[in-house]
C-alpha cells in the first residue's frame, strides 16, 4: 500500500513492502549478492538499470537471465560498476496489463559509489518521479514533449500511426511514494552544498522538474552511462 496523500492511498506491487524500494548502496568493483524472492504468483525479474554486468545476472528476459518462478528466490551476483547513480526495476513485459511490469510500483535507487567517494556536500536526497493509476487514453498525450513545442512541419516528415486508444495517461503523479503537498518538505540550511539524485521511474513518460529560486548545477548525467561518473 502507498499513502499517496492522506486521502489517496493505492495497492500496488513492490520491494520489501514499499515503493520505492529500499535505496541500495554498493561500491564500484566490490561484489555483491542480492537475494530476490518473489513472493507474487507470476514469473518475475530485476533489472539493475546501467550496470556493466553479464546478461545471466542483469536481469533482462530477452537476453537469457531466467526468471524468478512465482513464490521462488533467485540469487543474483555480480560486481557493480560504473559508479553513479542507477536504479532497479521490474523487467517484465507489461504488453496491455497496467497492473504489471514497469507499471507496478517495483522499483527503487541504486547507488554505486566510486571507489573513492568523498561526499563533497553537506546532505543528499533521492527523488523519483513517478505517475499512478494508469489507463488507456483516446488522445494522444504528447505536450510533455519538449521537441513538439517548437514550429512544427506542415507534414511531419514520419507520420504518427499509434493506434488510437493506446496512449497511456496516469491519474496520480508522485515524488518518491508522496504527491504533491502530501511529503515532507527537503530541509536544508542556506549555504549547504545539497546533491539532488533525480531519477525519471515513469513506465512511459518524459518529465521535467524545476527547483524555483535556485538553480541545478548537473555534475552527473546518468543517460550517459558510457563511463564513471565524475566524483562529486
Ligand atoms: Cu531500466
Amino acid at each position: 500500500m502507498v499513502e499517496l496523500t492522506p486521502a489517496h492511498t493505492i495497492s500496488t506491487i513492490g520491494y520489501n513492502g514499499t515503493s520505492p524500494g529500499p535505496l541500495l548502496r554498493m561500491r564500484k568493483g566490490q561484489p555483491v549478492t542480492v537475494e530476490v524472492i518473489n513472493d507474487t504468483d507470476v514469473p518475475e525479474l530485476v533489472h539493475w538499470h546501467g550496470l556493466f554486468i553479464p546478461a545471466e545476472v542483469d536481469g533482462v528476459e530477452e537476453e537469457a537471465t531466467p526468471m524468478v518462478p512465482p513464490h521462488g528466490r533467485i540469487r543474483y551476483q555480480f560486481t557493480p560498476r560504473p559508479a553513479g547513480t542507477r536504479w532497479y526495476h521490474t523487467h517484465t513485459m507489461a504488453g496491455a496489463d497496467l497492473h504489471r511490469g514497469a507499471y507496478t510500483g517495483q522499483f527503487g535507487f541504486l547507488f554505486i559509489e566510486p571507489a573513492n567517494y568523498p561526499g563533497n556536500f553537506d546532505k543528499e536526497f533521492f527523488l523519483a518521479l513517478r505517475e499512478w493509476e494508469p489507463f488507456f487514453n483516446p488522445e494522444a498525450d504528447d505536450d510533455e514533449d519538449a521537441s513538439n513545442s517548437g514550429p512544427q512541419p506542415e507534414r511531419p516528415k514520419t507520420l504518427d500511426t499509434s493506434p488510437s486508444g493506446l496512449e497511456v495517461g496516469y491519474q496520480m503523479f508522485s515524488i518518491n511514494d508522496k504527491s504533491m503537498g502530501a511529503g515532507e518538505p527537503i530541509r536544508v540550511r542556506q549555504g549547504e552544498r545539497v546533491l539532488m539524485h533525480l531519477l525519471n521511474a515513469s513506465a512511459s513518460m518524459n518529465r521535467s522538474i524545476a527547483l524555483p529560486g535556485h538553480r541545478f548545477q548537473i555534475v552527473a548525467d546518468g543517460r550517459q552511462s558510457r563511463s564513471d561518473t565524475p566524483d562529486c
